[in-house]
């Protein structure tokens, strides 16, 4: 029996760069945004795995492809080849452990200087479950991200809390920028947008 192409099950593909300090917890999200269901643990990231999840957003079928960075220093060098074709990059720390939030700083100039100038990015404190443990306040995330020009949201991988508001508000700030681009609306200066978008800073930022 002859065989045909099959249709594709999308509208449009968006890729996602997720990255991140070792053990902060990007291929729990990842998973766990994939399957509700999926394991608590994994081993550390060997240079980059992936992750795929269909979800409609206004009615547009998006097939969102994620790219599970290795936060390890030794994989550094490699991971500027995984922002080549990203619609927009994940930036996560662990709320319980400063030095993971103060290399946001470091991880966001790689993704500054290997991606387009318009790229959408979230920034996402993980482990919100762990309250008595917590090293990185809310307000002053909060308040980083929003001179970065970005949104915040905290999440539990462990609890699913905001676990998928982050691919969600990632996906739907893609989406609007391109139709954007498409209506030839002049987009203004893309730290400032997000927010001026948003209506308020607390709109865009979830605990
Ligand atoms: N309590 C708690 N633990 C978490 C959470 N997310 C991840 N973890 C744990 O944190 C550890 C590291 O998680 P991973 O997802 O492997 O971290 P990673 O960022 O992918 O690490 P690399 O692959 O080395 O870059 C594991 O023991 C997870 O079970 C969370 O939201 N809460
Ligand atoms: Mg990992």
């Amino acid at each position: 029996m002859a065989e045909y192409p099959k249709v594709p099950q999308y509208d449009a593909i968006y890729k996602v760069t997720v990255i991140g300090d070792s053990q902060v917890g990007k291929t729990t999200i990842i998973r766990k945004f994939v399957d509700q269901g999926a394991p608590d643990h994994y081993p550390p990231t060997i240079g980059v795995d992936f992750g795929l999840k269909d979800i409609v957003v206004e009615n547009e079928r998006c097939r969102v492809q994620i790219w599970d960075t290795a936060g390890q220093e030794r994989f550094r060098a490699v991971t500027s080849c995984y922002f080549r074709g990203a619609h927009g990059v994940v930036l996560v720390y662990d709320v319980t452990q400063v030095k993971t939030f103060d290399n946001i700083q470091f991880h966001l100039a790689q993704a500054q200087q290997f991606t387009a100038d318009n790229q959408p990015m979230i920034m996402v404190g993980n482990k919100s479950d762990l309250g008595e443990q917590r090293a990185v306040p809310y307000s002053l995330a909060a308040s980083y991200a929003h001179d970065m020009g970005m949104p915040l949201i905290e999440t539990s991988a462990k609890t699913l809390n905001n676990v998928d508001d982050v691919f969600y508000h990632l996906i739907n700030e893609i989406r609007k920028r391109h139709k954007e681009d498409r209506s030839g609306e002049p987009r203004g200066d893309r730290k400032s947008s997000i927010f001026a978008r948003s209506g308020s800073r607390r709109g865009w930022c979830c605990s």
